[in-house]
């Protein structure tokens, strides 16, 4: 199949294709949204179908829950599950302390949430992901419907006040009307460039009213897998 694909396409398929390696007969498994987490998911479908491979899915999405269901994966929910053994999801960034920025498909909400309730989470990437520093990649938070612009001005002071110099706070739009998540909140794209402490920021920005969660992911990867235009596949 790899033969067929673009060199970016090939680099999401072997990294997809390796990581599902790691699932195991009877797991529960977190499976992520994205482009680079639906090649997992039909690689997954594929070893069900081939091996008879026994797992339930969780999805983050809706839409990674109706690929899941195409495929031929049982799907289930987070609650039904109660605790899923590995998660495998995309990422917008990761750094060298496997620290993430997701959100860039607007589902990092859920994606936190399962990856949080897995004892493993595995991140499937291309190289144009890994960067020194996080920031380059704008920082998605959700933020409820209610209060929407005192949130994000709020978000605008506590950037200002920690420094974060020139720093952009943009509410996420689709067609021209404010994006909706799977929650019915809203995403404000926080465009910072190098983000100096992630650790701090994740853990302020959550305090702020309003917000629900931000698309920093920090000590949750547990590793991450990064497929080549050419076909390798390196896991750091
Ligand atoms: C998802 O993977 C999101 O958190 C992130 O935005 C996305 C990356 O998408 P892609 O794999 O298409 O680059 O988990």
């Amino acid at each position: 199949m790899s033969g067929e694909l673009s060199p970016i396409d090939t680099a999401k398929f072997v990294a997809a294709k390796r990581a599902v390696q790691y699932v195991e007969d009877g797991m529960r498994v977190g499976l992520g949204t994205g482009s680079t987490a639906a090649w997992m998911v039909r690689c997954l479908g594929e070893r069900v179908r081939s091996e008879g491979l026994k797992i339930t899915g969780v999805p983050t999405s809706t839409r990674t829950a109706e690929l899941a269901r195409q495929v031929g994966i049982e799907v289930t929910t987070l609650d039904e599950a109660k605790w899923l053994d590995l998660t495998i999801d995309g990422t917008d960034e990761y750094d060298p302390d496997l620290c993430l920025i997701k959100g860039g498909g607007g589902a990092h909400l859920q994606e936190k949430i399962v990856a949080t309730a897995s004892d493993r989470m595995v991140v499937i990437a291309d190289p144009t992901k890994g960067v020194d520093m996080l920031g380059a990649f704008p920082l998605p938070i959700e933020v409820i419907p209610f209060g929407l612009q005192a949130t994000k001005g709020l978000v605008e002071e506590l950037l200002a006040a920690m420094d974060v110099l020139d720093s952009k706070a943009v509410l996420r739009e689709k067609g021209g009307v404010p994006f909706v998540t799977d929650e019915g909140n809203h995403i404000v794209d926080l465009h910072l460039k190098r983000i100096q402490d992630p650790r701090k920021l994740s853990m302020v920005l959550n305090q702020v009213p309003g917000v629900v969660e931000n698309g920093l992911f920090i000590d949750i990867c547990d590793a991450v897998v990064i497929g080549h235009g050419d076909g390798r596949v390196e896991v750091i």
